[in-house]
């Protein structure tokens, strides 16, 4: 039998988005520096006018799961890495942008058959987020390695026998379509 396990050596030939929340930048941007740092170390081409890594901006870790989905349907990714930061306030807000946004990332990786990683930081204070984005440490580094090892793993294992069985990718008909 076989034991699947991802690697790091083909990091120079996958290719990779990278979906990033605007909201909190100054954790966000932090994250994103961790995460090109590894990937670059691993032989990535991390220039954003290069042919491997692309990267999409959005307003806040709320929009992320759907950028991410519409990158990895493309067909055009090994791996997708979402970034954001959701910082507990006064109000309830939080815990919808954190199960919105955690429900929504796994939704695209299951839909797609993309591995779509999580870096989402959900923490209760801004000195939380930042000790996590580079004050002790950058986990936007541990994002990219799980991007690789992911990216490494899924091109090992068996492919679906049949297409029907990855329903996110089978093409939208549009409603006129419809009989
Ligand atoms: N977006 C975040 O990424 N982090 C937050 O902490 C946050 N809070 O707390 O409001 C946040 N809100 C914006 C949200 O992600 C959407 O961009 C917005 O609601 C528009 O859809």
């Amino acid at each position: 039998m076989t034991v699947f396990e991802g690697s790091f050596d083909r990091a120079s030939t996958a290719k990779f988005a990278i979906v990033i929340g605007r909201f909190n930048d100054l954790v966000t941007n932090k994250l994103l520096e961790g995460c090109q740092d590894c990937l670059k170390r691993h032989g990535v081409n991390v220039d954003p006018h290069g042919n491997q890594v692309d990267y999409a901006w959005v307003p806040g870790s709320f929009e992320v799961a759907l950028v991410a989905r519409q990158l990895a349907l493309s067909g055009q990714y090994d791996a997708i890495i979402c970034l954001g930061a959701v910082i507990r306030g006064q109000t309830p807000h939080f815990d919808y942008v954190a199960a919105e946004v955690s429900k929504g990332v796994a939704a695209a990786g299951f839909q797609t058959g993309v591995p779509v990683v999580f870096g989402i930081l959900t923490t209760d204070s801004m000195q939380q987020a930042l000790e996590r984005a580079g004050i002790k440490s950058n986990l936007g580094w541990n994002y990219a390695m799980s991007a690789l090892e992911m990216s490494s793993l899924m091109a090992q294992l068996p492919k679906p026998a049949n297409i029907l069985d990855m329903p996110g990718l089978m093409p939208q008909l549009p409603k006129s379509a419809e009989a």
